[in-house]
């Protein structure tokens, strides 16, 4: 077991994230960006706007790195082992893009209540200040769900520009980390991440999130994995693991989730954005 120490536990509860975590072995970074950059030469519109997300459901070697038992240990340490993934989402920022995500808490529309959920952010390439790294706002997530102003702003990578307004950036923290490890974050905690100004892509892949069996989707339907443990509430419907990349059932099982999230993410809204 790779469980989290006390002083990270600690880290965890005390300013809601915790990084960096060592999970990926020194060749998976590489092989996980040829997987992202095959899909988008082969298959120009899948991984696009919406595409963005359930990317575990049509490629074996996402749906690897979601059961890698590094990360799991981490996870079960902090939501119990009875776990699900829930959801990922590839946030992608290429060089030449204005892509930048607000400040926001990841509770305020996802619907997973209670908050027995932790997301894991996964850097496939290096991710630091220069290229756009996520900053957490420590603390903040020991005050609940925040005012957010909803911009559908261009180049946010949010879904509605959601954004808590007013974040002292100098007192939030750069999770730098390198291509392999993960950041664990809360799910009120505030966080953001501004402009990729390297001359490289800078890739996140976040499995969003790994939930408690015991939490539900409040505002419409998910699609899950078994990750660890059972899963006696049976409140989401499960999914079979990919057995080759974008075998065809799984093209059309993931289109069905994508719709069934774009629904969640927009329920209430009277405007859509681009994811
Ligand atoms: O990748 C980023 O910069 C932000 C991702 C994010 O907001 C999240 O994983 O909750």
């Amino acid at each position: 077991m790779t469980a989290l120490t006390s002083d990270q536990l600690n880290q965890y509860s005390e300013q809601g994230y915790v990084a960096p975590i060592d999970v990926l072995t020194s060749d998976e970074p590489l092989q996980i960006r040829k997987e992202i950059e095959e899909i988008e030469n082969k298959w120009p519109n899948e991984l696009e706007g919406i595409g963005r997300n359930y990317v575990h459901m049509i490629s074996p070697v996402f749906h690897k790195v979601c059961h890698n038992s590094k990360i799991l240990d981490a996870v079960e340490s902090v939501i119990g082992k009875n776990i699900l993934i829930c959801g990922t989402t590839l946030f992608i920022k290429n060089p030449n893009q204005k892509g930048f995500v607000s400040f926001h808490q990841d509770a305020k529309y996802i619907g997973l209540e209670p908050h027995n959920w932790v997301t894991a952010w996964i850097a496939v390439t290096d991710s630091n200040k220069e290229n756009g790294c996520m900053r957490m706002w420590a603390g903040s997530h020991k005050n609940n769900l925040q005012k957010h102003n909803q911009k559908f702003d261009e180049g946010n990578l949010l879904t509605r520009g959601q954004t808590v307004e007013n974040v002292p950036i100098e007192e939030t923290t750069p999770i730098i980390l390198k291509a392999g490890q993960m950041s664990l974050h809360h799910p009120t905690i505030v966080h953001g991440s501004g402009l990729n100004k390297s001359n490289d892509r800078r890739i996140g892949f976040v499995i969003q999130s790994y939930i408690g069996s015991d939490v539900d989707q409040v505002l419409g339907k998910i699609y899950v994995q078994q990750a660890r443990g059972n899963d006696k509430f049976r409140y989401h419907q499960h999914t079979e693991r990919p057995t080759e990349l974008m075998y065809k059932k799984d093209i059309k099982l993931r289109k069905k989730a994508n719709e069934e999230l774009s629904k969640i993410f927009y329920r209430g809204s009277k405007q859509k954005g681009k994811y």
